[in-house]
């Protein structure tokens, strides 16, 4: 007998939250059976197979502190459930591939390890417990962008090298903020920042950021030829900051508490056109339109088709994505 119950975990980055668990015989485990049987497992500091599914004698989860096993994992069940969720309700996508199958997720991978990632030989989550091995990987942007790479994967498919590996990026970026700001949630708002509350660099800044990609000392502002030489990780630049200003707009302005300043190539004025409609854009265009080899000049194509699909050729949408591109240098 198995039983679909609802969990209480305590996260490391977003205080208490719900879990999706399984009842089994001897106990609860981490298995969404709401979403497709999505499960989470501690690898044990190892770095092949699964490890060992998570379980628990009373359903309730983690101490909400680094040190504990526990926590990782429950930071990990509830990203991906909801990514999930945010796939469901805001992109009407069942799943990752789109056809309700569960990925499964591995905490503690390695020692000392500050990465996580997507792979999707294995069609699975992997996050490592950072540099001291108490900052995991496990915020929910990473998590929405690291399970965003399976979306990019089973639709354009982007090259992961060049401006196609730059939009890949990008892409992940988008979907893992945008999870952010689905998940409304008071320990861990939605913000235009990625990796904030994981301290990756040491002193609390955060790994990049979309109102203005070039704060981060690498990522790239605005289109110019070069850009695809760049680490895909930098040529994202580009595509976050077209984001940004397609959702919020150019110029300075305050959201959630953090302050955002985001210029344009040419100095010209972006109004933007709220974050919802801006994700829903980018996933037509990702989802129908673009291919593995799209570079920024086909992005812009895609996003425009994306947009008159969606708003209709005289719509303010439509021209606001080519304000966007114009305000990043593709044009
Ligand atoms: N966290 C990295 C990323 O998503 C992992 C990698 O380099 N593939 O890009
Ligand atoms: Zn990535
Ligand atoms: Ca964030």
């Amino acid at each position: 007998f198995e039983a679909i119950e609802t969990g209480t975990g305590n996260s490391q980055y977003s205080g208490q939250v719900t879990l999706s668990t399984t009842k089994g015989g001897s106990g609860f485990e981490l298995t969404d059976g709401d979403r497709g049987g999505h499960k989470t497992y501690d690898l044990g500091q190892g770095q092949t197979g699964t490890g060992d599914l998570v379980t628990d004698a009373d359903d309730t989860w983690g101490d909400g502190t680094g040190g504990d096993r526990q926590t990782a994992a429950v930071d990990a069940h509830y990203g991906a459930a909801t990514t999930w969720d945010f796939y469901k309700n805001e992109l009407g996508r069942d799943g990752i591939a789109g056809n309700g199958k569960a990925a499964y997720s591995r905490v503690h991978f390695g020692t000392g390890y500050v990465n996580a990632f997507w792979d999707d030989s294995c069609f699975c989550m992997t996050y490592g417990d950072g540099a001291d091995d108490k900052s995991a990987l496990t915020a929910i942007d990473v998590a929405g962008h690291e399970m965003s790479h399976g979306l990019t994967a089973a639709t354009a498919n982007l090259d992961y090298s060049g401006e196609s590996g730059g939009l890949n990026e990008a892409t992940s970026d988008i979907f893992g903020t945008s999870v952010e700001f689905f998940a409304d949630n008071t320990t861990d708002p939605g913000d235009y920042l990625i990796g904030e509350k994981i301290d990756i660099n040491g002193d609390g800044t955060p790994l990049r950021y979309m109102d203005k990609p070039s704060k981060d000392g690498g990522s790239a502002d605005y289109w110019d030829a070069g850009v695809g030489d760049l680490d895909v990780h930098y040529s994202s630049g580009v595509a976050n900051h077209f984001f940004y200003l397609l959702a919020e707009g150019s110029g300075a302005k305050t959201i959630g508490g953090v302050d955002y300043d985001s210029p344009t190539s040419d100095g010209s004025t972006v109004t933007g056109i709220g974050r919802q409609k801006a994700y829903q854009i980018w996933y037509k265009a990702l989802s129908v339109y673009m291919t593995s080899s799209t570079d920024y000049a086909g992005a812009r194509d895609a996003t425009e088709k994306a947009a008159t699909d969606l708003f209709g050729a005289d719509s303010a949408e439509l021209a606001a994505v080519g304000a966007a591109w114009n305000g990043v240098n593709v044009k």
